[in-house]
């Protein structure tokens, strides 16, 4: 198909979906050709990246066996259509009998599980003649493990999806996938066996990686159930994406995004305190930033560190900062912050590089595309988001500076901030409605709001009122993601409205609960559970590193939440 007539029909599809395509042409126009600038951190690029190193964690192994077969029910009221019921256990339905009669069995591990996945073969009746070849098919959700994945719908690549043929040689010895993987359930089917000898799947495991172990912090006793469970489910989340970086999902992309790492760095504050994987996060972008200095969106560990070429994301590089402050006060660790105080200083002169002599963010000033991620709700306009989360940067960079004693460098932030609130509230807050609006079709959207709010430009009751008027707007244009909608709890939270954001917060995580998730999801919309970003939902993510963040507010207003 050529690749004209792929985009009609995404451009048909992604509508329906109701969230914007991640790989967009936008996204990859980002790439700027830095290469012949002068490398600025040259002199400290080679000890960040060895710093990081030495912060690299040894990967705790779990081995883990199926808790039991199950069948797969199309039905209408599950979840995505489908569901699984319970079929026996695996030991009388697998290991006993000849594969050849079971053919094809779908296994459950009970929860999501990230790692290697093993089996052993033997030999039930006369001598192996021929290889024997198998399919496996892991997944996350039940969904995901049923619906036909070719022809392939996905935006990205159809190579993320976890099915595989495994050809043995040999029998009666274990084999191992390479491939790690992340998955609830696998199912596994007989491609091809010789008639003239016969053969048993005896075991079936997963040894499963973490960096982590149990979370170190309790709830108290009189704590609700369902905060309980929520809390229980958004730590299995984080556990499974912190491996060697904090990854943002270990399905996929398995890597290390600046956005993602903040949110993960605030819910490992109150779970699994491991504050050395977010030292060597920090490290990593500072070291493998680019040739004029900027964070890079998202980094991979192989075969070596490297960024991804040309993913350059403003919002993500500015929350580097707010990442550096946030480990400075969780560990007071200043050496580091010192250290990477230039890295931070950068990305705020970055977008400070953006702003006009109206005091107003302007992305199109420097006539290039630039990546402004909030969300990845289709059709939101990020302009005034993007003021917004500029003052905070400038507002949380001013904070390390005070912490670490060079204000003096960055002197004139404070009348900045208060140049661009002021600027803001003349020019983009409609003060009949009681909210701001953004773009030229003066859009409404939830993310405006809560990003003026986060930048301190909205008090409490003024802050209040805009998300109110927001949400009862029907028109308001809501986030798509729960990378969007933390930003919304956070900003309930600084106006005041605790009762609103327990409710929300328990409303929408709790209705993933509902829905059966046993880790968090990158992509949910309570009201389309089809929502993709990728064209097709079997690609989505379902243990997502954004969405773990309620064990964040649940211990961090412990007076809110647990009572
Ligand atoms: C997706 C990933 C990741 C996110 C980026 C912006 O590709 O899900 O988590 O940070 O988008």
């Amino acid at each position: 198909m050529s690749r004209l007539i792929i985009s009609a029909l995404l451009a048909l599809l992604v509508p329906l979906c109701g969230l914007a395509r991640p790989q967009d042409d936008k996204v990859l126009k980002v790439s700027r050709t830095v290469e012949g600038a002068e490398d600025i951190f040259a002199a400290e690029r080679q000890l960040w990246l060895l710093k990081a190193e030495q912060s690299r964690p040894e990967l705790i192994k779990t081995r883990l066996a199926p808790q039991r077969a199950v069948v797969a029910v199309k039905d209408s009221a599950a979840f995505q259509g489908w569901r699984y019921e319970d079929a026996g256990d695996p030991g009388q339905l697998l290991y006993k009998r000849s594969f050849k009669q079971v053919k094809e069995i779908t296994l459950d591990f009970g929860t999501h599980v990230t790692g290697y996945f093993s089996l052993h073969t033997k030999v039930l009746d006369r001598t192996p003649d021929a290889p024997v070849r198998i399919k496996l098919m892991f997944g996350e959700l039940p969904a995901e493990m049923n619906i036909p994945l070719d022809p392939w719908q996905g935006v990205m690549s159809r190579g993320w999806m976890q099915d595989e043929y495994l050809t043995f040689e040999t029998l009666d010895e274990y084999i191992t996938l390479p491939r790690r993987v992340a998955f609830r359930y696998v199912r596994i089917e007989l491609i091809g066996a010789s008639p003239y000898f016969d053969f048993a799947i005896d075991d079936a495991f997963v040894t499963a990686v973490s960096s982590v172990g149990e979370p170190a912090v309790a709830l108290s006793d009189d704590c609700p159930e369902i905060i309980r469970r929520i809390e229980s489910v958004s730590n299995r989340t984080l556990h499974e994406c912190m491996q060697t970086v904090f990854e943002d999902g270990p399905k996929r992309d398995h890597r290390l995004w600046v956005g993602d790492l903040y949110l993960q760095s605030l819910a490992n504050r109150h779970s699994f305190r491991n504050f050395e994987l977010v030292k060597r996060c920090l490290y990593l972008f500072a070291g493998l930033s680019s040739r004029d200095g900027l964070v890079m969106s998202n980094i991979m560990e192989h075969p070596q560190p490297h960024a991804q070429i040309g993913s350059l994301c403003l919002t993500y590089s500015l929350l580097f900062n707010s990442t550096l402050l946030e480990y400075l006060k969780d560990t007071g660790d200043y050496t580091t912050a010192r250290e990477l105080w230039k890295v931070a200083e950068r990305q705020t002169r970055e977008a400070l590089s953006y702003v006009g002599e109206d005091w107003i963010f302007d992305k199109d000033r420097k006539g290039e595309y630039i990546w402004l991620f909030f969300d990845w709700r289709d059709g939101l306009d990020v302009d005034t988001a993007m003021q917004g989360a500029t003052i905070f940067a400038l507002r949380q960079t001013w904070e390390l500076a005070s912490l670490l004693g060079c204000t003096d460098q960055v002197r004139d932030y404070p009348a900045i901030a208060e140049k661009m609130s002021r600027a803001a509230r003349q020019k983009l807050y409609d003060r009949k409605r009681g909210v701001f609006l953004s773009g030229k079709d003066a859009q409404l959207s939830v993310l405006s709001q809560t990003w003026m709010i986060k930048a301190g430009v909205l008090g409490a009751k003024e802050g209040a009122a805009a998300i109110r008027n927001t949400l009862s707007d029907g028109g308001a244009v809501m986030p798509g993601t729960p990378y969007g909608t933390h930003y919304l709890i956070d900003a309930m939270l600084l106006c005041g409205l605790a009762d609103e954001a327990k409710a929300y917060l328990t409303d929408y995580w709790g209705g993933m609960l509902l829905k059966g998730a046993d880790t968090f999801w990158e992509a949910y919309d309570p009201l389309n559970e089809y929502i993709t970003p990728y064209g097709t939902i079997a690609e989505n993510s379902a243990c997502h590193a954004w969405s773990c963040t309620p064990t964040y507010f649940i211990h961090e207003y412990p007076e809110i939440f647990q009572k």
